[in-house]
């Protein structure tokens, strides 16, 4: 007998191999510059109890996740100092909107790497011992060791937490998918700038019988696990 979270559209993961050991929660981008005041979202004028509002659910669920062994994983978005990481395109579109990454902010430069903005908050601060991925894109997987540290770990299911739902928690999923991980898309501890592209990334992941994997809510994890 397996063990399967309450999910949309089917129960997860599909084969109810649900184990600490092959499962990994990955967080991510939960960086002052997306949730925190002075950042790169607000910045741009964004809504930021939108981003924020992911961060108790995960709080609560990191808890349980960690006294249970499962493996965490971190993630931060953000380029080197000397910004050689950073597509002139990238830098050229944050800027039409008042937000240029590179340029300073009230938490720094934004989007660098080692500025204030750029650190995790200290409400989900990493702990000794779990892994951070560093990555100067919107996927997790590009540019960073991500892929290998999963290998090597043995992990197969993938929990996705973090910010933004539509952008680097969708196309981390995507590219999870394609690389065989089973996903699920935590919807209470994920987050997006419009409520209407988060609701929107939340059903494209069931189509298709779940085209990229499938969605549940952390209490739902939480329910399975206990
Ligand atoms: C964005 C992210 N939205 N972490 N980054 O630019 O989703």
């Amino acid at each position: 007998m397996g063990c399967y979270i309450e999910a949309n559209p089917y129960s997860y993961p599909y084969n109810g191999d649900l184990r600490p050991e092959n499962t990994v929660l990955i967080i991510i981008d939960m960086q002052t510059d997306f949730c925190g005041i002075g950042g790169y979202v607000d910045q741009m004028g964004y809504d930021l109890s939108l981003t924020r509002a992911p961060i108790e659910p995960i709080r609560k669920l990191l808890a349980i996740l960690r006294e249970k062994g499962f493996h965490i994983i971190h993630t931060r978005e953000g380029h080197r100092s000397d910004l050689a990481d950073l597509p002139d395109n990238k830098r050229w579109r944050s800027r039409q909107i008042g937000a240029g990454i590179g340029d300073v902010g009230p938490c720094g430069k934004i989007l660098v790497r080692g500025e204030h903005g750029w650190e995790i908050i200290p409400e989900l601060a990493p702990i000794h011992g779990e892994t951070i991925i560093d990555k100067p894109g919107k996927g997790s997987f590009y540019a960073t060791d991500l892929d290998l540290i999963l290998k090597g770990k043995g992990i197969q299911n993938i929990l996705l937490a973090g910010i933004t739902t539509d952008v680097c928690v969708h196309t981390t999923m995507r590219d999870a998918n394609d690389r065989g991980y089973e996903c699920l898309l935590l919807s209470d501890c994920t987050g997006a700038t419009d409520e209407g592209n988060h609701l929107a990334a939340l059903k494209m992941v069931t189509m298709q019988g779940g085209v990229f994997g499938a969605v549940a809510d952390s209490e739902a994890v939480i329910k399975a696990i206990s």
